[in-house]
């Protein structure tokens, strides 16, 4: 139902609160009240601004009403620390519930396991009751307030989220903000001929105004789903459809749609999601002649939707899924104005992007340049750092910085894909295309961490070759050193520390049988994982390097994000350009990372004047009057 049909709702629902609810939503109001009356109005105009703002408030009020003490001591523990998400402590595991441990009770019985690599932050990918059959791994939502019943119920998440609390560790969950599936009960309607419904979703009577869009619009998936619409024949319309045809474009020019969706994002904060990924995000504004991604309007919403949670959810925060050119990406995480508030944390797709670059090339200065290049975040915010996740890699190097290191952009991608697909001669890479798009000859690439970084290949068959295999876990643990010490959130992608190769056999479920990206969504083998604790098995191999990182950065304070990271010229820490270097903070912390074949010797004097020490590192690595020797694929922490 509309708010501007039940107006009055709003004194209801503060009438409704108790003196200590009352306090809370008025402390709330005078912290975020304005930030959210100025984004409504920039979105909606100053006409409409008001009713929807009441809305979003009476959201607030019932969910501040309802939020149970030990949330309220989250939210109380946060606002006396509102940087908690900076600090060294912050460690994510991101899996599947269901491939990680069966259900959500499943997962509460592995808590242990996720205490022993050190992780603060659990996001359990899309669990909230999806269509049947196809469902782009749970991104296609059919009931926003209920769970997928094969993990469980909405008691069972509350339940998970106390317990993963109880032992410091937040939960993450997805909010798919920017599409349902076409069985979502609103799009039901919709189709059902409810006109209040329809206006949920951007309908076209025919292929006129889709042709029009299209003419400044990207394909997603251009393999399954070309274009970005789906004619429907039941309404007699063409719906838009960025993704898959299942999956309905939301129309937030109906503030409905923003008071139903944050509304959904409230009910989740009330179970104990601490930390919102909110997928898709920038496809949230469409303006003809446009991309259609990145509109200012998609900020304000976010902005509108982060100001609602400060005040019903204040321990919240926000994690942006905008995986665009890092300019673009950047504005996700707000102005740095503290009244002003947008994304708290956001993917670093570039970083992810530049380390396999790196790998494949054996050379830091493109990563070097990109990142250097990237505009400074907000320090209040912070990036995720990832070297693997559920989704294709997606070869983000822009032409202007290829042409930086003297290269060419479009042939550096597709030898990207080459490389990773095992096409190029000589490569450890096991992968497969994604997404292969004759137009634009675009592709992308699946395959697990290991599998991507020679583990795989090092295994394989006959060729099994020990020291194949000892590099290739060289490069993996380097890898993973640079996301948990570059500045950010670290993610580990489930099986990574355990070095999980692709799992082959991901076509035999039908339902996403032409969905390669499921190579790298296998099954968590415990069998395998039980092999941890043996220093001589791959998983001890693995797992021991990851928990000593972990340990590390927990020691290390200058791995605290509230310090800046300085990225230095590959050229000057070695002519090759090979070492990647950089500086946290007033620099008592360096790294180097070696990604060339080769021995490298770092002289010290070249990169930073302190009297550093060896920190954490791979084998092998040594520190003699002041000069590094890095083996190959080895990295370096060092501290003064
Ligand atoms: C996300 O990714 C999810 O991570 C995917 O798993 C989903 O399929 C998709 O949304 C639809 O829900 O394009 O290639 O800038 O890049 O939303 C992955 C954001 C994607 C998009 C991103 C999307």
């Amino acid at each position: 139902m509309s708010g501007r049909q039940i107006a009055g709702a709003l004194d209801v629902a503060v009438a409704s609160l108790d003196d200590a609810a009352r306090t809370r939503y008025d402390a709330g109001v005078a912290d975020a009240g304005d930030d959210l009356r100025e984004a409504i109005a920039l979105v909606y105009g100053d006409a409409a601004a008001p009713g929807v703002v009441d809305e979003l408030l009476a959201l607030a009020a019932l969910t501040l009403a309802e939020r149970k003490p030990a949330l309220q001591a989250v939210d109380a523990r946060r606002a006396g620390d509102p940087q908690w998400f900076q600090h060294t402590r912050m460690i994510g595991y991101v899996a599947y519930a269901d491939r990680f441990a069966g259900d959500l009770n499943g997962v509460g019985r592995h808590i242990d396991y996720l205490a022993e690599l050190g992780v603060s932050y659990l996001h359990l990918m899309p669990l909230l009751q999806p269509r049947d059959g196809e469902n782009d791994g749970g991104y296609a939502v059919a009931d926003y307030a209920a769970v997928d019943p094969r993990l469980g119920t909405m008691d069972d998440l509350a339940s998970l989220a106390d317990e993963l609390r109880a032992k410091d560790i937040s939960l993450c969950v997805d909010l798919v903000v920017n599409h349902t599936a076409r069985e979502h009960g609103w799009a039901q309607k919709a189709m059902a001929g409810d006109e209040h419904y329809r206006r949920f979703y951007f309908t076209f009577p025919d292929h006129t105004g889709p042709a029009e869009y299209e003419r400044t619009l990207r394909e997603v998936f251009p393999e399954w789903a070309p274009g970005n619409f789906s004619w429907v024949p039941t309404m007699d319309a063409w719906v838009w459809t960025t993704f898959n045809t299942f999956q309905w474009d939301l129309d937030y020019s109906n503030p409905d749609v923003l008071v139903a969706m944050t509304s959904a994002l409230l009910h989740l904060a009330n179970q104990g999601v601490e930390i919102f990924r909110l997928d898709a995000v920038p496809f949230m504004w469409k303006e003809l002649g446009t991309s259609c991604e990145n509109l200012p309007q998609a900020h304000q919403l976010l902005r509108a939707m982060r100001a609602v949670a400060r005040i019903a959810a204040p321990g919240v925060i926000f994690k942006a899924e905008a995986i665009v050119a890092p300019d673009d990406l950047v504005q996700y995480l707000g102005t740095g104005d503290p009244s002003r508030r947008e994304c708290d944390i956001a993917y670093n797709n570039q970083l992810m992007v530049m380390l396999w670059s790196s790998i494949a090339t054996r050379d830091a200065r493109l990563m070097a340049t990109s990142l250097a290049r990237m505009t400074p975040k907000p320090d209040t915010t912070s990036w995720v750092t990832y070297v693997r996740c559920h989704d294709d890699i997606g070869w983000a190097v822009s032409d202007v910085d290829a042409a930086a290191v003297g290269w060419n952009g479009p042939a550096h991608r597709s030898f990207l894909s080459d490389f990773y697909s095992g096409a190029f001669a000589g490569s450890f890479g096991r992968g497969e295309l994604f997404q292969v798009n004759p137009a634009t000859n675009d592709s992308r690439i699946s395959g697990s961490a290991a599998s991507l970084i020679g583990i795989e290949a090092a295994l394989d068959g006959d060729a099994a070759d020990p020291v194949a295999l000892a590099r290739a876990i060289d490069r993996l643990v380097t890898a993973y050193a640079v996301a948990f010490s570059l500045g950010g959130i670290p993610l580990v992608y489930m099986g990574d520390e355990i070095g999980l190769r692709n799992d082959r056999a991901f076509a035999d479920d039908l339902t996403h049988a032409n969905d390669n990206r499921w190579l790298h969504r296998p099954a968590m083998d415990w069998v395998a994982a039980a092999r941890r604790s043996d220093p001589g098995s791959l998983e001890g191999r693995l797992f021991g390097r990851f928990r000593s990182l972990a340990a590390s950065r927990h020691r290390l304070a200058p791995l605290d994000d509230s310090t800046p990271t300085y990225v230095i010229d590959p050229e000057v820490v070695d002519p090759s350009g090979a070492v990647f270097c950089y500086r946290r903070g007033g620099s008592g912390f360096l790294a180097l990372c070696n990604f060339a074949a080769e021995e490298r010797v770092v002289d010290l004097r070249a990169v930073g004047e302190r009297p550093f020490t060896l920190d954490e590192h791979t084998d092998g690595v040594t520190l003699d009057s002041g000069q590094v020797t890095l083996p190959p694929s080895a990295f370096a922490w060092l501290v003064d």
